[in-house]
């Protein structure tokens, strides 16, 4: 026998990053503002995102989006973005695979379109070749060279930033930003987010490593690892929002002027930005990237499935050594 209703999914991936799009399946969350709903799904539903993203129907990479309704009534739709371990605010790859699925459905054509999402509605547009093209939530620098000691490495220098999610972007980390090194770099970055978080900053979820490009077309190559203990396979669209934010902070980067973010697969995503307000040191990012739908899946719960609600291990914290 199996539980009703049955959970429909769509999986894009975006330059590599899977996103997991729920359609149909999950409670009401009552409407209301879209962080009221994600705050609902936390604290009453969060068995259906363990369901829907860890394993044995999902893995550990997968980033979920849950379609719900907007109270504004100039968005397409609102959406609650998660992970195996929790909740995301926004994320870039997640918003180009949501809008690339409302395509593949029917409910979307190329042109513009608003996404309201927990921490902030974003701009969308859909090109007639599939590139997706979005105004993120402003972002900001909200602390410049803050070092952090991380036990077995030494003093790490870097900044914090929010570009919809918090992050501690890295630079002088003497890694190199290759595929083939995932698993030392994971660590690490496990490791950095610990110090971080114990050193002040414990929103800090998300941790960036930067290094020199793979292609001289792009600007810089990164690192990201995400909360849950997965690393990006994308640029990392709120990562690279932040990244901007520090560039203009450092003037660094001109208003307008294209920064191409390389990940650690090599794709990359374009991105360039406005002055939201200068002297508060906020910026509108603008990325843009492309999603390719990969599967239509409908997920059964049978009653006396042990593991109908996922197989629900938190990510073991890094401790500092
Ligand atoms: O693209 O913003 C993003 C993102 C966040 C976590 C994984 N991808």
């Amino acid at each position: 026998m199996k539980t009703a209703p049955p959970i429909r999914v769509i999986d894009s991936h975006t330059a590599g990053e899977p996103t997991r799009t729920v359609i149909e399946g999950f409670p009401d969350l009552l409407g209301g503002e879209v962080s009221g709903q994600r705050r609902v799904l936390q604290e009453r539903f969060d068995a259906y995102r363990s369901a829907t993203l860890n394993e044995p129907r999902g893995h550990d990479v997968l980033v979920g989006a849950l379609l719900c309704p907007s109270p504004r009534s100039d968005c397409l739709t609102g959406v609650i973005f998660f992970n195996n371990t929790g909740y995301l605010g926004m994320c870039g790859h997640g918003l180009i695979g949501v809008v690339a699925t409302l395509r593949h459905l029917g409910r979307l054509e190329p042109g513009r379109c608003r996404i309201d999402t927990p921490v902030g509605v974003v701009e969308a547009t859909l090109e007639a070749d599939g590139r997706v093209a979005l105004t993120n939530v402003e972002a900001y620098r909200a602390a410049r060279d803050v070092v952090v000691d991380v036990p077995g490495h030494g003093p790490v220098r870097g900044d914090v930033a929010w570009g919809g999610n918090w992050f501690f972007l890295v630079r002088d980390h003497g890694e190199v930003l290759d595929l083939s090194r995932v698993a030392r770099l994971s660590d690490l970055t496990q490791r950095i987010r610990a110090a971080v978080n114990a050193q002040g900053y414990p929103d800090v979820d998300h941790v960036e490593l930067f290094g020199p490009p793979g292609s001289p077309e792009n600007h810089s190559r990164n690192f990201v690892m995400c909360p849950g203990g997965a690393y990006d396979r994308s640029p990392c669209g709120t990562g690279t929002s932040a990244k901007l934010a520090c560039l203009a902070a450092d003037g660094a980067l001109d208003e307008g002027v294209v920064w191409r973010q390389e990940g650690i697969l090599g794709t990359h995503f374009e991105a360039w930005y406005r002055w939201a307000d200068r002297t508060r040191g906020t910026i509108h990012p603008h990325l843009s990237g492309r999603a390719f739908i990969m599967a239509e899946a409908v997920l059964w719960q049978e009653v006396d499935d042990p593991f109908a609600w996922g197989i629900r291990a938190e990510a073991e914290a890094v401790e500092p050594r």
